[in-house]
């Protein structure tokens, strides 16, 4: 990229306000979910899921960014409190946190359009000339910047980011979007049950990523339309888009390799996704590059000493193979692979865990056996206990066990109590 070009989407960027949606429910996740919302959830050994568009608005290059909150946020608001509580209004930096409070009515939030209009006044503070806003559910790496200067050139009043997947998958999941040869969206249909195909292949389908960039105005006018319209569920995907396409520029952003370098995007919405994308990561070369310099992942994580493997007399070899082991952790006289460890993990000796997502503060007690699970946070697997073995004896003891065989347990599976 030249230099002019460079500095033409560094001042797109500045023009922006980012807001990010992150008061889902994500029931999909079953008890993963009871206690926070999806977007405060944990991935990757260290982070949580909203870290990931948060990260990639600052390197982007866009610098104040709102965090939508609603539905059980304590978890999400303590996490961006004490890692993204950093950021200096004096340099036009800030991340705000924009709770439902009730300002304009009795009403929370409806749908993520209502969202948004509750909070115009907040927005128009801020005078961006352009406000994107992105689903805080996903896990990608993603330059914004490049969207934004494609929405600027293309005469866009609002841009969708999409992606081709396939028609299965998109099935009664994703927005689905048609469009012409300039990228035009002709059609928007919100999780149909049976979605438009491409012209070019039948078995995939464009799906829309969740996230939109919008000129200020416009958006404010349309919210403000919608917010008349007593029909309307106020939300994006359902109502703003379909109602928006016939009159106005509309236009499609293929999300496509070589944006951050990577063309990496999981809807982590189930056990079995959420499992699959961290497993992907204990892979020899993932598709998501955590470790790269250039576009880093931001998190908070608590100051620890760095994780420990031991091998004494009395015990085996502590090791872990083809895995992530966070701070905080021992691994004594057990082994583990293809597993992640979040912090303060510690795990007895004559343990074996295999391909499991192990959340903080858990506690492994001798001679356990665990294969392809999820472990909550701040659970401890008693003695002997042996998890993913047998799935009836799993169900029996109250644990979940996913369509593809992953098993969840939580302290509350467990009879421990669940306490911050
Ligand atoms: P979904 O993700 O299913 O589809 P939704 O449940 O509305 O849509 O969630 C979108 C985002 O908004 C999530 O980040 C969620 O946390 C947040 N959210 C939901 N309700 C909210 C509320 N009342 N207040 C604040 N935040 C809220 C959307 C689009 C599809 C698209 C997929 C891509 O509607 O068209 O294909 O994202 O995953
Ligand atoms: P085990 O059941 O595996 O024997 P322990 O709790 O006795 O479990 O821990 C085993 C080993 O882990 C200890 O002997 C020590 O080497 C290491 N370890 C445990 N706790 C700590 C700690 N607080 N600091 C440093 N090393 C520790």
């Amino acid at each position: 990229m030249s230099e002019s070009n460079a500095r033409y989407i560094s001042n797109l960027t500045k023009d922006t306000y980012a807001l990010i949606l992150a008061g889902g429910r994500g029931s999909r996740l079953h008890e993963l979910t009871t206690w926070r919302a999806k977007p405060a959830l944990y991935f990757g050994g260290k982070f949580r899921i909203i870290d990931f568009p948060l990260s990639n608005c600052v390197n982007s290059g866009i610098r104040r960014i709102g965090v939508i909150t609603q539905y059980k946020s304590h978890s999400l608001i303590r996490h961006l409190v004490r890692g993204w509580g950093h950021f200096k209004k004096e340099l036009g930096e800030s991340v705000e946190i924009l709770p439902a409070s009730q300002r304009f009515s009795d009403n929370w939030y409806e749908g993520t359009a209502d969202a948004v209009f509750q909070n115009i006044d907040i927005i128009r503070d801020e005078l961006p000339k352009y406000v994107i806003i992105l689903s805080g559910d996903h896990i990608y790496r993603m330059d914004y910047g490049a969207m934004i200067a494609k929405h600027a050139e293309s005469g866009a009043q609002m841009t969708v980011s999409c992606m081709p997947v396939g028609v299965d998958e998109a099935a009664n999941a994703f927005g689905v979007l048609s469009v012409d040869e300039n990228m035009r969206i002709l059609g928007f249909e919100e999780k149909p049950a049976n979605p438009t195909p491409l012209p070019n292949d039948s078995t995939k389908c464009l799906a829309s990523m969740g996230n939109y960039v919008f000129n200020t105005e416009f958006l404010f006018a349309e919210l403000k339309r919608d917010a008349e319209n007593s029909g309307s569920e106020r939300d994006f995907g359902k109502d703003i888009i379909p109602s928006i396409i016939k009159d106005h520029p509309v236009y499609a952003y293929p999300f496509a390799a070589g944006d951050a370098g990577a063309n990496y995007w999981r809807d982590v919405g189930t056990l079995d996704s959420f499992w699959e994308a961290n497993m992907e990561l204990v892979s020899p070369v993932p598709a998501l590059n955590l470790y790269d310099r250039r576009w880093p992942i931001w998190t908070y994580q608590e100051q620890l000493p760095p994780a420990k493997f031991v091998w004494e007399e009395h015990n085996r070899r502590g090791e872990a193979i083809n895995s992530v082991v966070s701070g905080g952790c021992i691994i004594s006289g057990s082994t583990l692979r293809r597993s992640l460890c979040f912090s303060n993990v510690r795990v007895h000796s004559y343990s074996q865990i295999d391909e499991t997502v192990i959340l903080p503060d858990v506690e492994v007690m001798r001679h356990c056996k665990i294969r392809k699970a999820i472990i909550d946070r701040g659970c401890v697997i008693p003695e002997g206990t042996e998890i993913g073995y047998d799935h009836d004896k799993d169900r029996e003891r109250g644990f979940r066990v996913s369509s593809n065989g992953v098993v969840l347990v939580t302290r509350e599976m467990l009879g421990q109590p669940v306490g911050f």
